[in-house]
């Protein structure tokens, strides 16, 4: 029988912390010149049938999921849905499946998009 506790409120402040560290990535990632890991590539898709912001974490939420996927923003007001992705690990197929899966029709509009640089 163990006698160790388990600290769930402190799970949930960490868990929130990593949310909040996800959001801030997010928000930074146009004046954040990181060096990036090698494979790390940006798709944009045009994406049809979204109309809410649930479909926004719908997507979102099952694009994010995806082992390879760094990050993930839909945008249902201009139909489009921006994934970083690791190309080796999650190919654009397979982004755009997921995507379709969940009832929309998605395209990529661009299968490697360089991050835009900032200055310059
Ligand atoms: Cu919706």
């Amino acid at each position: 029988m163990s006698h160790i506790r388990e600290q769930r409120p402190l799970r949930g402040l960490i868990l929130l912390a990593a949310v909040a560290v996800a959001l801030l990535l997010t928000a930074c990632h146009s004046e954040a010149s990181k060096s990036e890991p090698a494979e790390i590539v940006t798709t944009r898709f045009s994406v049809e049938g979204m109309t809410c912001d649930s479909c926004n974490q719908a997507i979102q939420g099952a694009v994010g999921k995806l082992a390879g996927v760094e990050s993930c923003v839909a945008d249902f007001q201009t139909g489009t849905a921006v994934v970083r992705h690791d190309a080796g690990a999650v190919p654009v197929a397979t982004l755009q499946e997921t995507i379709d899966r969940l009832g929309y029709q998605s395209k990529p509009e661009a299968a490697k998009t360089p991050e835009p640089a900032a200055s310059q």
